[in-house]
């Protein structure tokens, strides 16, 4: 076979099968020359001498999906070349011999549309399916939402599409997805062959023309009602869970071919609406913050990885040794003593429990993941650790301490890491015979659930320990961005002027309650006051004061949550804060009114001035942009994307609309100076005052994501 780069479609027999063998690496993605090639192929292919055919990926995986980088220059006007996806899966599927999928690790998005329009499939206990489609802010668009429901029904099948999650080999087989799982990968194409010659039924069962799996009567309406509550429940604001919803109904109603129609219509409206620009960039934008110059770009010797010390089991320390138990990796958590050992070991207890009984792990898994978490009370129980991250109390000398003491008990191959949220690392390790060890990893919290850890870096620290804390990301399945050493890092940072200018708003006469409503109708997971109710408004108050020291220059800090504090109004953990809280539930408090009252008049304005609720999105959210443009400038990130990334994993800001540089870049660049200058003038704020990076960028006519 010609080494290439191009895409290619192999053609190979074993006596009366043939074997189409799809090749562009790294995960077999149907690109256009991909396609052109498998159209090819398939009007060459003679059948009459053929007992069934069956298609493989080549390397270790089937298929991947469509070029999400094809599906990108598609979503942005350029016109598609090459055959339709749907066209060739028709074809297949109308194959007059069995044509069977062999798949091994990824059957995902039009790699499973293109294995369902075969007429069987064979899949190694490794293999993973499903149509995370919506994920990009797109839908199944080869067949996927008429072939899915008649193949597994309709709500097991409108479950994957809405959740965009995969299933295992054996859970595809259950619910009749898959035919044969084969154990060994390496058994799979014989097995898929002696599947296709001896087993497969003919003549072959087209999946579009099968009704045995459909509901009809009060079980399809219960199954669409399920499915509509579902979308609701999991989206808003966006258009693609209902055109998915639209195709699958229409499939039903109408029949498979008048179904496939529809599809795809409301395939091409998703590709055109703005989530699919937004959701396709930070999937890229995700793939490109692993990617670190001068060390993801090099080779460093092998070290071990799988043994980790943890130092400090409270909410942090056993989120974090919770996440490590579940990447199936030997934790060692050291406490202060064994009441505290007890007390860590019963919260890392409690948050593999809450897997459970949600169903995402058995009790068996759990305790399995339990019993790899020892505890002591001694720093000598981390001598043979591979990596100590530090989650102890945010208190510079105790740290300090504690990184000298582990210094010289563990290995000198071992990775020294801090989890600090405010401190400096530089300072931290300045007492350490070798800083070039230390670096943060800066989880957030509930470090077990949320995505994003922040890889921080000083201008010290070697390469090789980088390298090494992305690669425990890597397993730990998180995101990661790697970050320079400044106070608040990234997200802290840069979300810094968001805390900041919402309560100035507050000040100037927005009642809490409607800044709020307005922020999460723009699609933040919760308002501004929610959110420091939520993380603790005396936690949020110091971390402030620490932030508001290190950029004195542009520091705006409303009163308000100071006043709340002094009242021991500290948020949702004392039931009382911008909110009441009773069960856990926020509840809007008349008495707030005096708080924001007072805050008013300390600032000198009692009068209430009017905003309009675009204007309250733009000053929060261009705030956030002039500061990212700072950190692009400071270098504190390795490219503009990272931002996004940091921001839509660590603050919830919606996928869909792509983290604050896209958003901005959606209006432009001379848009955010001109906005800026706007609002500077009118509040004489110097946070507002575009910075002279944002405004060469603009001059230029550059996207922010595009200025480095
Ligand atoms: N298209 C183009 N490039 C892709 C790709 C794809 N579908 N999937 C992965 N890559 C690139 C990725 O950018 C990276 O490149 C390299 O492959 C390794 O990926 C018609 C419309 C398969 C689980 O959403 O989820 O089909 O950075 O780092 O961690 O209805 O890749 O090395 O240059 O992620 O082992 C639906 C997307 C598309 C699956 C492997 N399919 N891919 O994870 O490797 S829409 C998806 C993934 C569609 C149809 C619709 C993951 C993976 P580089 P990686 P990984």
């Amino acid at each position: 076979m010609p080494a290439t780069d191009s895409p290619q479609v192999h053609v190979s027999r074993t006596e009366d099968v043939a074997v189409l063998t799809l090749d562009n690496p790294p995960v077999n993605a149907l690109a256009e020359r991909l396609l052109v090639a498998l159209d090819q192929r398939l009007r060459e292919l003679d059948t009459s001498s053929l007992r069934a055919i069956v298609i493989v990926g080549a390397g270790d995986t089937f298929v991947a999906g469509a070029d999400i980088e094809r599906l990108q220059r598609l979503a942005s006007g350029h016109a598609p070349g090459g055959p339709s996806l749907g066209d060739l899966l028709n074809r297949i599927e109308g194959s007059t011999v069995p044509v069977v999928a062999a798949i091994d690790r990824h059957a995902l998005g039009g790699g499973l549309e293109l294995a369902m329009s075969c007429h069987y499939r064979v899949a190694t206990q490794r293999a993973r399916l499903g149509l995370p489609e919506l994920g990009l802010g797109l839908i199944p668009g080869a067949g996927g939402t008429q072939r899915l429901p008649r193949l597994i029904g309709v709500t097991d099948a409108a479950e994957m599409m809405l959740t965009s999650k995969p299933v295992d080999a054996a859970t595809a087989h259950d619910r009749g997805l898959v035919d044969l799982v084969v154990e060994d990968a390496k058994d799979l194409q014989s097995q898929a062959i002696a599947f296709a010659r001896d087993v497969a039924p003919e003549p072959p069962v087209a999946a579009l023309l099968r009704q045995d799996r459909l509901p009809a009567g009060a079980e399809l309406t219960n199954a669409l009602d399920a499915t509509r509550s579902l979308a609701a429940k999991r989206f808003r604001n966006v258009a693609f869970p209902t055109l998915c919803v639209e195709a699958i109904v229409a499939g039903i109603e109408q029949g498979g071919a008048a179904g496939l129609a529809v599809e795809r219509s409301r395939f091409e409206q998703a590709l055109r609406d703005e989530p699919a620009q937004a959701m396709i960039h930070l999937f890229f934008a995700e793939r490109a913050a692993r990617k670190v110059p001068g060390v993801t770009d090099r080779e460093f010797p092998e070290r071990p990885r799988g043994k980790i010390g943890v130092i400090g089991g409270g909410t942090m320390g056993s989120g974090i040794a919770t996440a490590l138990l579940n990447a199936s990796l030997d934790v060692c958590l050291v406490e202060v003593d064994a009441d505290a050992c007890d007390a860590a070991r019963n919260r890392v207890a409690g948050f593999i429990q809450r897997a459970v009984d949600k169903g995402r792990i058995s009790a068996t898994q759990a305790a399995k993941r339990l019993a790899a978490l020892s505890t002591s009370a001694d720093l000598q129980a981390l001598r043979d650790r591979d990596v100590v991250i530090e989650a102890a109390t945010e208190d510079v000398a105790l740290k300090q301490a504690l990184f000298q003491q582990v210094e010289g008990i563990a290995s000198r191959s071992a990775l020294l890491v801090t989890n600090t949220s405010t401190i400096d690392i530089a300072h931290l390790g300045g007492k350490l015979e070798s800083p070039a060890r230390l670096l943060g990893m800066h989880f957030f919290s509930p470090a077990h659930i949320m995505p994003l850890v922040e890889v921080i870096r000083t201008k010290d620290t070697e390469p090789a320990a980088v390298a090494a804390a992305l690669d425990l990301c890597k397993q730990l399945r998180k995101t990661p961005v790697t970050v320079g050493n400044c106070p608040g890092f990234l997200v802290n940072r840069v979300f810094m002027p968001y805390g900041q200018l919402a309560g100035f708003a507050i000040d100037r006469g927005v009642h809490p309650y409607h800044l709020d409503r307005v922020m999460y109708d723009f699609g933040m997971p919760m308002g501004p006051c929610r959110v420091s109710d939520l993380a603790g408004i005396d936690v949020g108050v110091a971390a402030g004061q620490i932030l508001d020291s290190a950029y004195a220059k542009r520091a705006y800090r409303s009163p308000l949550r100071r006043l709340l504090a002094d009242a021991g109004r500290i948020g949702q953990k004392a039931g009382a804060g911008h909110y009441l809280y009773e069960n856990g539930k926020a509840i809007h408090d008349a008495d707030l009114d005096a708080y924001v009252e007072a805050a008013r008049a300390q600032q000198g304005h009692p009068s209430a001035e009017k905003f309009a609720d675009e204007d309250l999105v733009d000053l929060l959210l261009l705030g956030v942009v002039n500061e990212a443009s700072r950190i692009v400038e400071d270098g504190i990130v390795v490219r503009p994307s990272d931002i996004d990334v940091a921001v839509c994993a660590g603050m919830g800001f919606p996928r869909y609309r792509g983290g604050p540089l896209h958003w901005a870049d959606r209006h432009g660049s001379q848009w955010v100076v001109d906005r800026l200058q706007h609002f500077a003038d009118r509040f004489e704020l110097p946070l507002l005052q575009p910075t002279e990076h944002l405004k060469a960028v603009a001059s230029a006519g550059t996207p922010l994501l595009a200025a480095g």
